[in-house]
């Protein structure tokens, strides 16, 4: 039985979701006995040829064990609890608090309270669950365990990966030690998303600049959202005629998705907002409030730009922990199968969330509708079956283009717009900006993180019905 809001809610309306009472889900006597045989060390090998004889000598052992309990950790910890038992599931995690990060964009913007963005990690790590407080520091999947930082070694029977993706403010010279002048802030870290805030207010007339790195990034929308937001906000207080707003973008393009890009490229040029592709913040300059980008077309070819304000977006890539362990690809990520998330070389390693080398944007939303599908993926591979749901690279970008508007962007791994609502998405309206700034934050908090929320798909087919 899937887990999610989809079979919990079959056909319940949009409007009845937020109030339905979530049913107990309990697992099959099947897969009780299955689970029982395996705490009693009865194993089967199957066809996946899970190689969970060799382990190393364990202080501790769980039969699911998670990396990381941000969002993909904490949803596949309430999942896993629901189907080996919470006695029988840990979560490895040194933050003391959990972050709903989608909202710093509205915290930046002075839109929404930094303090209502996070949690403690207590609250939502799922009841009976262990909280292993302590940082990995080394994978052995081959030996099925891993190691703290803390010197503890755990063992487990199955493994799931969600790390989520490191910020490297450091690869640009002269940050992170920048961020201590004022005219400089950054909605990705918890440490500098209200100095963004500050340097929206303190603007009075020059270069307002918002930088896109050139690497992989969570949210890949989340850069430009900041930049609409400060335009409106110049507009608000006067400050627009003496603003030069400037996106510095090291990709080619505005936004993946034709349709999207289309619609953003006209915001832009109403706005008067200017964009330079292909350019790559390389060093800042904090105490002359100076921005050097690096023309990623004339290698070594830099150019200096003035702020009264700057918005940086930090180059990313995989955990550290990661990038040298064997569970990585060549580029560092968790490289599991794009349809079932299971890893390509250990059956019984998973992956979810922004550490995977699947080829989507790495956003909340593809977490949740991946959570559905590796929930399956594991119940059959516990069960010696083979993994049968496929993921489609359901992703989501709620553009938010000023303080009551919001452009849904919703696609697929083929990067065509798979939306959920039978209206054109690609029009800024003030519904979506209510769902993202109040409807998302409940969604994440009380369904997701409990394991209810697999993503939109069985409302898109509702709201479809019939129109295909
Ligand atoms: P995370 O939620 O980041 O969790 C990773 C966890 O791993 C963390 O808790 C971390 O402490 C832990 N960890 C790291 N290293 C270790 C270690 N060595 N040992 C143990 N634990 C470790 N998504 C959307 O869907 N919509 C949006 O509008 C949106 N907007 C965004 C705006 C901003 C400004 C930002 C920053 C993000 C936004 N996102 C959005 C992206 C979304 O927040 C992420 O994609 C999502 O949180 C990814 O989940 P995850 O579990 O992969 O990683
Ligand atoms: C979503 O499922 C999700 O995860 C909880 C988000 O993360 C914050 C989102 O931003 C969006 C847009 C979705 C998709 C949900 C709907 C109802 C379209």
């Amino acid at each position: 039985m899937s887990q999610d809001l989809t079979a919990v809610l079959p056909g319940a309306a949009w409007s009845n979701l937020m109030m339905a009472p979530v049913a107990a889900v309990v697992c099959s006597p099947h897969a009780r006995l299955f689970a029982s045989l395996l705490r009693l060390g009865l194993q089967h090998p199957g066809p996946l040829q899970l190689h969970t004889g060799a382990s190393c000598a364990a202080k501790s052992h769980y039969e699911v064990l998670v990396l990381g309990g941000g969002s993909g950790g904490t949803t596949m910890a309430a999942r896993m609890k629901r189907k080996v038992g919470a006695e029988n599931v840990a979560v490895v995690e040194p933050s003391e608090r959990h972050f709903y990060q989608p909202i710093w964009t509205l915290v930046g913007a002075g839109a929404k309270q930094l303090s209502s963005s996070g949690r403690p990690t207590a609250s939502v790590i799922p009841s009976g669950v262990e909280w292993v407080k302590a940082r990995v520091v080394e994978l052995n999947p081959d030996k099925n365990c891993v190691y703290t930082d803390v010197g503890k070694q755990i063992s487990y029977k199955y493994l799931i990966i969600a790390l989520g993706i490191q910020l490297d403010y450091e690869k640009i010279k002269g940050l992170p030690e920048g961020f201590a002048h004022p005219k400089i802030g950054s909605n990705y870290s918890v440490k500098t998303v209200e100095k963004t805030w500050k340097a929206l207010q303190d603007f009075r007339e020059g270069n307002a600049i918002f930088t896109f790195p050139n690497t992989p990034v969570k949210c890949a929308g989340a850069p430009q959202k900041i930049m609409y937001l400060a335009e409106a906000y110049f507009r608000k207080t006067g400050k627009r005629p003496g603003a030069n707003i400037i996106f510095n973008t090291s990709l080619g393009a505005i936004f993946g998705v034709k349709k999207y890009a289309d619609a953003l490229q006209e915001i832009i040029r109403e706005r008067d907002l200017t964009v330079n592709y292909r350019r790559n913040l390389v060093e800042v300059r904090a105490d002359r409030q100076e921005a050097v980008f690096e023309d990623l077309d004339k290698p070594g070819e830099t150019q200096v730009f003035p702020y009264e304000m700057l918005h940086v977006t930090p180059p990313m890539s995989s955990p550290d922990v990661l990038k040298t362990s064997p569970v990585a690809d060549a580029a560092g990520w968790v490289d599991v199968d794009k349809e079932t998330l299971q890893h390509k070389k250990y059956p019984n390693v998973f992956g979810i969330g922004d550490c995977t080398n699947l080829p989507t944007s790495k956003t909340a939303a593809a977490v949740a509708a991946q959570s559905g599908i590796l929930d399956r993926t594991i119940s059959l591979i516990m069960k010696n079956q083979t993994p049968v749901r496929k993921y489609d690279g359901y992703t989501s970008c709620p553009l938010v283009t000023s303080y009551n508007r919001v452009i849904l962007a919703e696609f697929d791994y083929t990067a065509q717009p798979l939306e959920t609502f039978p209206f054109d998405q690609s029009k800024e309206r003030l519904t979506m900006y209510l769902m993202k700034a109040d409807m998302m934050p409940f969604l994440y908090w009380n369904f997701m993180l409990r394991g209810y929320w697999g993503g939109p798909a069985f409302l898109r087919k509702l709201f479809h019905l019939g129109m295909s």
